[in-house]
């Protein structure tokens, strides 16, 4: 097809002014609804742009991005082409928000879509790299040419390197199950001979590895509805009118209508806090622990704290209440009074830390004390930092000390452990070689793989071993995080560039990302439009989505499907890695195998005319039974207790960084130390509604929607001479970055803004002139090995 006839087709019936309209009316944050657009203004607009020629078909589908939603899209099929998309229109939610069968409507982007699979900017042929890398030269090749490099350079380098020197790079791109590359090269990997495993995510590491020591799992949250029983909401470091985030603008919404308050923590006044919230609290990043502290100071010395729940449910709050084995003085109260260091965590000591008034502390103390049920929620917000594993332990003792924990309305920990799905999923065949690095440490593993053992957070080595050998292969499979989403882009770009580092890099992508400029072969794949898969929903969802293919692939591109089954052809392993079955044939019999498990799980036929299953039951109350029975049920931690204070981290003997109890940890890199001399400014990368990370980045509709630009409060800019729209640069010693300037109180003094996703856009001298977060941030872990791409300084000046 060419760029022309494309052209003619996104713009056919969808004009530019009538998107503008309503794409800028969801803009303003006062209008949230489903997945961040109300219904009523759906149907406005739907009416407003509906094409005045019958289409053949209506198909549902749903998206396999990784962005906060994963929704019901329908398309609107017109001669092969798409002319128009709607979303879910479930009669059981017909004018209401339906708390049984929320809708799962479209957010602005997914009302984007034909910009999406008719983007101008995708990639039509095989690409082979002809330049140095990272240079962006390349010439076109056909399938099977680049079917037979890549087993040549596999074979090659698994020969030369062991099997443990190829790596399937973290990449969210597709999330569905046999559409995913990610999941389907793992799979292939592990037939061919193993390969280098990896653990964590990007989202939420510090939460996921800080409340197993709390709880014993490694998720504690409820199902979104259990928030319609909450009569006070803290969003503490979350901002789902951005971030979707399941159905939790529905469930906020519902739970204020009936009449719960809702307060946001967060250094900047999000677009959830004008639509929805009561009082926003501005806070430093990385000085939670701190509010949190003093928080608790109000508590015990008012006596508003839930002593019953403490003593019957938890261990470490107080002194009576220790493992064996600890000195005195170490439980949480005796740290919030000051017992031992001399220093009270008082609300006017917070202040200082958090830039939170003191009578603001107290207010905040008192009120979430004495509002019951109370759900203070985590985003992941607060534990993409560098004490994140101490924050996100912050905010589950606020639940404890508030007897907020396995009670409908009150909310015990992050992560999505709320949610009933019962599928079968695409099975991954486990690596045989066993071994996994935490997914942050990819590029440590390029330049001193040999070097990482226990220490580095690697598992599956025996005592004393260290990994085989360092990253020469990648599979970059829908992701942008070999460049643009990892930390340090200058100096992650600078080990790619040297080829005697990692050999060969295979990325699989729509678009010519900043990764795929640094590959070696390039792949065009199929967006979710051009293929059949099941999709299982993003956190905290209570559905399952087939999602189908509407039209044929464009420019001949392939699913990761097809064209790894050529290479399992090429490598000898076809018959062990498709089993005999087509991509198409392994939807099928995932639906089927989902029937074994669920019998209400709808059959291929009715999924295909719906598009999704919604499950009846969807109410979780995270630890209700080890609250109503601790002696039948209790929590999976050695002392059978939630574990305000862990004595397995204070076995790890890292008080510094990691303490026992949730302490404020103040970071190297953080408003307490003395790189502010140098560097004033935290900095950091929003999740933004212009994009889902850097995906839609080339979207110029989206690009209406939302512009690149630094926030910057009106005091720090003024103390710069910087105007409203002035170009700006931010800098600090990782590199350099320039784009223009919003002066504006909704960011607080002291910290400044960039939405994250921009991608890398360097100049002649190495300045990116897009705003990629990245340039700014650091390879350095958090201390169980996570990603703290929140915790930065910089400086900014008027360019
Ligand atoms: N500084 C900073 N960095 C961050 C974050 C942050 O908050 N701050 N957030 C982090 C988080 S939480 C995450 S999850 C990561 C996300 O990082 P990534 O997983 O890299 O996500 P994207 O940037 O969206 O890249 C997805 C890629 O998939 C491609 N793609 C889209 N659809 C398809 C498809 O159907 N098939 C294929 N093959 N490709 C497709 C897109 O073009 C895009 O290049 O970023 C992390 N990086
Ligand atoms: N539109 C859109 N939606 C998305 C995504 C996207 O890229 N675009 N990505 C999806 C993915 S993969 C993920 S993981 C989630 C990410 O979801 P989140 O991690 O929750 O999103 P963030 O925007 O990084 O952070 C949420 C809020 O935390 C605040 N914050 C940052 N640091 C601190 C701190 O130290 N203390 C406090 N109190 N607040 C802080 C930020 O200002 C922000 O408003 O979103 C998902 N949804
Ligand atoms: S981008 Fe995500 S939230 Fe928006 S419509 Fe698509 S699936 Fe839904
Ligand atoms: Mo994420």
């Amino acid at each position: 097809m060419s760029e022309n006839l494309i052209e003619k087709i996104t713009n056919k019936k969808l004009k530019r002014r009538s998107f503008l309209k309503w794409s800028g009316a969801v803009a303003a944050p006062a209008i949230i609804g489903g997945a961040g657009v109300s219904n009523k203004l759906i149907q406005k607009a739907s009416a407003e742009t509906t094409s005045s020629v019958e289409e053949d078909i209506v198909v549902p589908t749903c998206s396999t991005l990784n962005c906060g939603g994963k929704c019901l899209i329908k398309a609107h099929v017109k001669d092969g082409q798409i002319i128009r998309i709607s979303t879910d229109d479930d009669p059981r939610d017909k004018n209401a928000d339906n708390e049984q069968f929320p809708q799962i409507r479209a957010c602005v982007r997914g009302r984007g879509y034909r910009r999406h699979i008719y983007s101008p900017h995708r990639i039509k042929k095989p690409l082979k790299r002809v330049g140095k890398r990272g240079e962006g030269k390349f010439e076109e090749i056909s399938w099977q040419e680049a079917i037979k490099e890549i087993a040549k350079q596999n074979n090659r380098i698994k020969e030369k390197y062991g099997p443990a020197s190829r790596f399937s790079i973290y990449a969210t791109g597709q999330t569905g199950e046999v559409g995913s590359g990610d999941t389907v090269i793992q799979r292939l990997l592990a037939l061919d001979g193993g390969f280098l495993g990896r653990y964590s995510n990007y989202s939420s590491g510090q939460h996921m590895a800080a409340t197993p020591f709390t709880f014993g799992v490694p998720a504690a949250s409820s199902s979104c509805n259990t928030l319609l029983d909450s009569k006070l909401i803290i969003l503490h470091g979350m901002n789902p009118a951005e971030t979707i985030i399941g159905h939790f603008n529905m469930y906020l919404r519902m739970s204020k209508a009936k009449g719960a308050k809702i307060y946001t923590i967060d250094p900047r006044k999000t677009d959830t806090n004008v639509a929805l919230a009561d009082d926003w609290f501005p806070i430093k990043p990385t000085t939670d622990n701190a509010l949190i502290a003093a928080m608790a100071h109000v508590m015990f010395k008012e006596n508003l704290h839930d002593k019953e729940f403490l003593d019957t449910y938890c261990i470490g709050h107080d002194e009576a209440h220790m493992p064996e084995g600890v000195s005195a003085g170490e439980s949480y109260y005796s740290y919030v009074m000051g017992e031992k260091d001399g220093v009270p965590k008082t609300p006017q000591w917070a202040a200082g830390i958090t830039g939170l008034p003191a009578n603001r502390i107290i207010q905040l103390a008192r009120e979430v004390a004495t509002t019951k049920p109370m759900a203070w929620v985590q985003g992941n917000g607060i534990n993409r930092h560098m004490n994140g594993e101490q924050m996100s332990r912050g905010g589950s003792m606020i639940a404890a000390l508030t007897g907020n924990i396995g009670i409908s309305g009150g909310w015990a920990g992050p992560g999505a452990a709320g949610e009933i799905i019962k599928y079968q999923n695409f099975p991954i065949t486990p690596n045989p070689l066993g071994i996994s690095i935490p997914v942050f440490k990819y590029t440590d593993a390029i330049v001193r793989g040999t070097e990482m053992g226990a220490a580095d957070g690697v598992k599956g080595l025996k005592e004393g071993e260290t990994l085989p050998s360092n990253i020469k292969m990648i599979f970059n499979m829908a992701g942008n995080c070999l460049v643009n989403q990892h930390s340090d882009i200058n100096k992650t770009t600078k080990m790619l560039k040297d080829e005697s580092l990692c050999e060969f890099i295979v990325t699989s992508d729509i678009y010519m990302t900043p990764s795929a400029k640094y590959s070696d072969i390039i792949l065009p794949t199929c967006t979710f439009f051009e293929q059949n898969d099941v999709v299982p929903p993003w956190s905290y969802g209570q559905h399952i989505f087939l999602s189908q293919k509407v039209v044929e692939p464009l420019y001949g591109s392939l699913t990761e499907y097809e064209w790894m089954s050529m290479l399992a052809k090429e490598l000898g392993i076809e018959k062990e890695f498709t089993e005999g079955r087509t991509q198409d044939q392994w939807v099928q019999w995932m639906i089927e195998e989902s029937k074994k498990k669920d019998p209400n799980f709808p059959s291929f036929e009715t999924m295909k005319k719906n598009g999704v299953y919604k499950y009846e039951e969807n109410t979780v109350v995270k630890f209700k039974d080890n609250i109503e029975d601790p002696v039948n049920h209790p929590f999976q931690t050695p002392s059978g207790k939630i574990e305000l204070f862990s004595k397995k981290l204070w076995d790890m003997n890292n008080p510094d960084t990691i303490p026992a109890i949730p302490k404020h940890v103040a970071v190297s890199e953080g408003p307490e130390s003395d790189v502010t001399k140098k560097y004033p400014l935290q900095i950091f990368g929003w999740h933004v509604k212009r994009r889902c990370h850097s995906t839609w980045e080339k979207s110029d509709w989206l690009e209406e929607v939302q512009t690149q630009e630094l926030w910057i409060n009106p005091i720090d800019a003024k103390e710069r001479q910087i105007k409203n729209g002035d170009k700006v640069k931010i800098f600090n010693d990782r590199g350099t970055i320039q784009i223009p300037a919003k002066v504006s109180s909704r960011v607080m003094p002291g910290v400044v803004c960039l939405p994250q996703g921009g991608w890398f856009t360097p100049d002649d001298k190495g300045i990116d002139n897009r705003g990629a977060i990245n340039v700014l941030t650091g390879q350095e872990a958090s201390p169980l090995f996570c990603n703290p791409q929140h915790t930065n300084l910089a400086q900014v000046e008027k360019a």
